[in-house]
């Protein structure tokens, strides 16, 4: 026992000093001109998926704005849609024009008048924004794969005689193709050629694109690939870039939202949450499906306050974007099994700080497993088919009876639906829960436990993980004076006395407490 109590020890000093030195790095560089965006709650949309307005069985915009009354009916306050410029794929990530919507979803006309009605009923408009990469189809690569002379060539990156191209890219895939005599940059996929930010005339093209969006009313940008831009190797090279986006977009409207799309270490997304409003947090994502699925909070104690520090200490107007999966992974409620685990995930979600990002389908419980397409699936409006229903694909996880209709959903109080806005009107109505900050409270891996303060307003949440009814005592920090009223929960609190709460919780289940 001491021998582990020592390398703890040890492994706790080592992790310190690295900490510290990594920070008094961090503080040197210039702090951003950024206002705190936080108090939103999102819902990612795929609109191939959503709602079809005019029977092709593609989702679409205008099906979307007819169905701004659901969106608005969950409680969220703000909406990210993905890829909806005009491109060849089912998913968008591969644009061949940024200034036109797709056709299969509409017009421009038809998005304006969407975010027109959307920012009426008080709901923000992010849109996904690709930029570190075409689709091998955008008239740019054309000409530029084309023709050597073209103003376009440059805006690619084309291997030199030193390249070696059998070398992988940092994704570990294969990064140079050829066309004609020579070979492009592709970290991707072949059909995805990298653009190359060395040249003044891309940087520029992907400010005015950003202009002409927010200048249609969209609130800001989900940016897609962020870390990628450069090579790994030249990292600053891909952050200064950012800075310099950031400063437009900011430039053109005070208060866009950015949040990016960084999948790696902590200590890479700090480096971009110096920049950007929001990164999402990945690694909290996946703590959260684990500790749900295996039933131990142990990782999420670990992490939670040193992520939450760490962003605060490198940019203070920094807003957490936590999600529990989004389109690039399997359904969370594929991973997580069940009703009961799905809403203790739900309801962590949306306790924790940040702005939480819900994945369309995930308040209804929606299936899928990779490949992509079927994480991707037909929203499920109702129990059989009807008008607005989309059927682009077959839907293979969502079909049967197991997966409730949102039909059928609405009519049960029960149902993971309600839960939902349940817990986002809740969410809102709190400001502790909203816009406070955190303080775990360390107890057993079989719950989990915080604080979250707001000026003088606390809250302590209180989740037992584990499917039986649990009963214990915890000692609450000496700052975390509280009446020991629950407001929220199924459980109950036996006794407050001296800093020491005793309660029950039912299982996977959870209290709040003010
Ligand atoms: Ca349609």
């Amino acid at each position: 026992m001491k021998r582990i109590l020592r390398y703890i020890l040890i492994f706790a000093i080592v992790f310190l000093i690295g900490l510290s030195s990594f920070l008094a790095g961090l503080s040197n560089s210039q702090s951003p001109v950024q206002t705190k965006k936080d108090g939103l709650i999102f819902y990612e949309v795929f609109v191939r998926s959503f709602y079809d307005s005019n029977g092709d069985g593609i989702g679409d915009i205008n099906g979307l704005a007819e169905k701004l009354p659901y969106i608005k009916s969950l409680g969220v306050n703000a909406i990210w849609l993905m890829p909806i410029f005009e491109s060849p794929s089912y998913h968008g990530y591969d644009v061949t024009n940024y200034y036109k919507v797709n056709p299969d979803y509409g017009t421009n006309e038809d998005f304006v008048n969407f975010i027109k009605k959307a920012h009426k009923m008080g709901i923000k408009v992010i849109i996904d924004m690709m930029i570190n990469h075409t689709s091998s189809k955008h008239p740019w690569f054309i000409e530029a794969s084309s023709n050597k002379n073209s103003k376009y060539r440059n805006y690619y990156i084309w291997a030199t005689p030193n390249t070696n191209l059998d070398e992988p890219s940092e994704l570990g895939t294969r990064q140079w193709y050829k066309k004609g005599d020579s070979y492009y940059n592709a970290i991707f996929w072949s059909e995805m050629p990298d653009l190359n930010f060395d040249n003044k005339a891309v940087r520029e093209e992907m400010k005015k694109i950003a202009k002409f969006w927010l200048e249609k009313g969209v609130d800001g940008f989900r940016l897609d690939a962020a870390k990628h831009i450069y090579p790994l190797s030249r990292e600053k090279d891909t952050l200064v870039w950012w800075e310099e986006y950031a400063k437009f977009c900011r430039s053109i409207k005070k208060d866009v939202y950015l949040v990016a799309e960084v999948w790696d270490s902590l200590q890479r997304i700090a480096q971009y949450a110096k920049i950007f409003d929001s990164c999402f947090n990945f690694i909290i994502a996946q703590n959260i499906i684990e500790g749900v699925i295996y039933e131990n909070t142990q990782t999420l104690q670990n992490n939670l306050s040193s992520i939450y520090n760490l962003y605060k200490n490198v940019n203070p107007q920094f807003v957490d974007a936590p999600f529990l999966t989004n389109h690039d992974m399997n359904r969370a409620y594929t991973e997580i099994g069940s009703n009961s685990k799905m809403k203790l995930a739900a309801a962590l979600l949306l306790t924790l700080p940040g702005n939480p990002f819900i994945y369309y389908g995930e308040e209804i419980g929606m299936k899928g497993q990779k490949p992509d397409e079927y994480i991707r699936e037909p929203f499920k409006w109702y129990e059989t088919w009807k008008k607005g229903q989309t059927n682009w694909e077959m839907s293979l996880y969502n079909s049967g009876p197991d997966v409730a209709s949102v039909e059928k959903q609405e009519k049960d109080k029960n149902s993971l639906l309600n839960f939902y806005r349940d817990m986002i009107s809740f969410r809102k109505k709190n400001l502790p829960l909203l816009k406070g900050d955190f303080q775990l409270i360390k107890t057993s891996f079989d719950i989990l436990s915080f604080a979250r303060v707001y000026n003088n307003q606390k809250m302590v949440v209180i989740f037992n993980f584990t499917g039986k009814e649990l009963s214990k005592t915890i000692n609450l920090p000496s700052n975390i004076n509280i009446t020991g009223k629950t407001v929220k929960g199924s459980g109950k609190i036996l006794s407050l006395k001296n800093g020491k709460l005793s309660f029950s919780i039912k299982p996977y289940s959870f209290i709040i407490i003010n």
